[in-house]
């Protein structure tokens, strides 16, 4: 039986709704997923079912849990190996973790997830490479300590999960970028977790297709 449900938008689009959706699922929380199609913004049934007119939005025990960061604490009091074991480590992952969640609102804006299109060469604003940059140098000092192929080692954990949406994204929009975070989002792709949602995404009914984010914007 179900013990709540997960509140999620569009995967091909809802990036913040993967990073929850990748905490709960490697927590293993038995949860009722329940997918709302976006309308590109405000929509009516995410301000019905939620209590901040967004998602992902959490039910569990009793629990309502709202913004994906608190969802993937929320996943790791469950599922304590989300985060790294060692504190220095787990310190360093909840920085960059809410670093993400904080902020790349160049990258974001630039260039929107929409999983199952592909606009090489497009959304390069200064701000959007500015970004990019950052979450490069992010990435490779967590991997050069770590050893990959994620961001805290061996393990896909809460840290992967709030960047995932950034390789979805550069899967799309192909930025430049150096050889370690190529092959660390490829790491991410290949996870099975990954590869469901893509599978899902695809699933999805052209209905929820949406032409803000189903067309690279013009120069
Ligand atoms: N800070 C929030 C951001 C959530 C958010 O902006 N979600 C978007 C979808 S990706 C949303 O619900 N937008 C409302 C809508 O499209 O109707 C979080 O971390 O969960």
């Amino acid at each position: 039986m179900a013990e709540g449900r997960l509140v999620i938008g569009t995967k091909m689009y809802s990036s913040w709704s993967l990073r929850g959706w990748l905490a709960v699922r490697l927590a293993g929380l038995a949860v009722e997923e329940v997918v709302i199609p976006l309308a590109g913004g405000a929509t009516e049934a995410v301000k019905q079912a939620t209590p901040a007119g967004l998602v992902p939005y959490l039910e569990h025990g009793g629990a309502r849990i709202w913004e994906s960061l608190a969802i993937a604490e929320y996943c790791a009091e469950l599922a304590p190996g989300l985060w790294p074991a060692d504190r220095a480590a787990r310190a360093h992952a909840r920085s960059i973790a809410a670093e993400m969640h904080a902020g790349f609102r160049g990258l974001r804006m630039a260039m929107p997830m929409s999983i199952l299109n592909r606009f090489p060469g497009q959304g390069r604003t200064p701000e959007a490479l500015a970004d990019i940059a950052r979450i490069e140098a992010i990435w490779r000092e967590a991997l050069e300590k770590s050893g990959g192929p994620f961001l805290f080692g061996e393990a896909f954990g809460a840290a992967d999960a709030m960047f995932a949406p950034v390789a979805c994204r550069f899967l799309t929009w192909e930025p430049a970028l150096a050889e370690v975070s190529r092959a660390y989002v490829q790491a991410v792709r290949a996870h099975p977790l990954m590869r469901r949602w893509y599978d899902e995404a695809a699933a999805e009914p052209a209905a929820w297709r949406l032409d803000k984010y189903e067309q690279a914007p013009s120069a």
